[in-house]
């Protein structure tokens, strides 16, 4: 891959109002010794969190591949052989056979994905919206993730109950090209600004390990860190390298970089959920362990994620049990 490609003509970044925090300070936290910036992660977490409470979400493919997007991670792209079938836009009684299953698994969030580009309005839009006040009469959480949307979009689906948007990230603004050609960041973050004008949470982050530099990860937090609002929820992807897509041999990112970033992570958005996420396949015990250390609170629970695989539940249970850890219980949970 060409990184010497840089997608941003002028200035790197895109942030455009006061920051919160600079690149320079970003910079400098990952340079710190690995046990002062670990430690100094704990202390803000103990600060704003319970360190030994994980939230857990569970994903669901409501409409899954055959994408007309070009992301090189991405399995679900029709541009690339990967092999994976598609599934038209599920009927609601199976998401809600899902959202039980996972209630009754300990996930007080149901996070539903779509492969599309964007969302167009119409019956399809009209289903999920249907879905997001299903999940809602359980008690649960609602999240979606459709791709681009519009103003009107995002209020339709606050109305209909919606608490969190997602829509990474993934990378740099300057590395962004490199990794996706059908859109820009400027598209990713005009969707964001939709989801925080309608009122509805941003859950956004991105994915390390996909040949990016360290400055791409420094850019990525920087921007994360200072949208408008920081995001209530940062979910932190290791790629899973899907066989067919252009990303499929790229080098994994190194354990202790990924705690590195969920550490600064945690110290520049205190208030957010930052989100061990895809990839805990590839991660023993040991490295999630150092990661809710450095911050991490909150996982994806269930054996799949969207189309690849996660760990088994009773493993994970297993986990957190032998780590002390309990997970969040939402108001209609009295036991776990
Ligand atoms: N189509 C919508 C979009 O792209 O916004 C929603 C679904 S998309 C699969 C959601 C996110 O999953 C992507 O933004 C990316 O961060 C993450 N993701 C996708 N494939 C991944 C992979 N192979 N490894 C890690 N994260 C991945
Ligand atoms: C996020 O940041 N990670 C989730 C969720 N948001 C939608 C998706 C991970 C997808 C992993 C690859 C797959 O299952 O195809
Ligand atoms: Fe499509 Fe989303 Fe996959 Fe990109 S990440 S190819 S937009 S499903």
């Amino acid at each position: 891959m060409d990184y010497a490609r840089a997608c941003m003509d002028e200035h790197p970044s895109k942030v455009k109002r006061d920051e919160r925090v600079s690149r320079e300070e970003i910079r400098n936290l990952y340079d710190l010794p690995l046990m002062d910036l670990v430690y100094r992660a704990a202390g803000v977490h103990r600060e704003h969190w319970d360190p030994n409470q994980v939230q857990m979400s569970t994903l669901v493919s409501i409409k899954t591949g055959a994408c007309p997007e070009d992301c090189s991670y991405c399995t679900q792209s029709s541009r690339y052989e990967t092999g994976l079938k598609y599934e038209p836009l599920l009927q609601i009684q199976e998401v809600m056979r899902q959202a039980h299953a996972a209630k009754a698994a300990g996930s007080n969030r149901l996070c539903m994905g779509a492969a599309w580009r964007e969302v167009k309005d119409g019956p399809q839009f009209d289903a999920v919206l249907e879905m997001v006040k299903g999940v809602k009469s359980l008690g649960m959480e609602a999240c979606v993730t459709l791709g681009m949307l519009k103003e009107h979009q995002a209020a339709r689906l606050k109305e209909a109950g919606l608490d969190y948007y997602n829509h990474n990230l993934d990378t740099s603004p300057e590395n962004y090209c490199n990794i996706v050609s059908t859109r820009t960041f400027q598209d990713r973050l005009d969707t964001l600004e939709a989801v925080r004008g309608a009122g509805i949470h941003v859950c956004s982050g991105g994915i390390l390990g996909m040949g990016e530099t360290r400055e791409d990860r420094v850019g990525l937090l920087h921007e994360l860190a200072n949208l408008p609002e920081v995001p209530g929820s940062v979910p932190i992807n290791k790629l899973m390298r899907m066989p067919g897509t252009p990303l499929a041999e790229a080098e994994p990112i190194d354990d202790i970089e990924f705690v590195r970033t969920v550490a600064v992570a945690r110290i520049i958005m205190p208030s957010a959920r930052v989100r061990l996420s895809a990839g805990r396949v590839d991660m023993s015990p040991a490295v999630q362990a150092l990661c809710f250390l450095a911050g991490a609170n909150s996982m994806f629970a269930g054996e799949k994620l969207l189309t690849a695989a996660n760990p088994e539940t009773d493993a994970d249970l297993s986990m957190l049990q032998g780590f002390g850890m309990h997970w969040e219980v939402a108001p209609w949970q009295d036991d776990h």
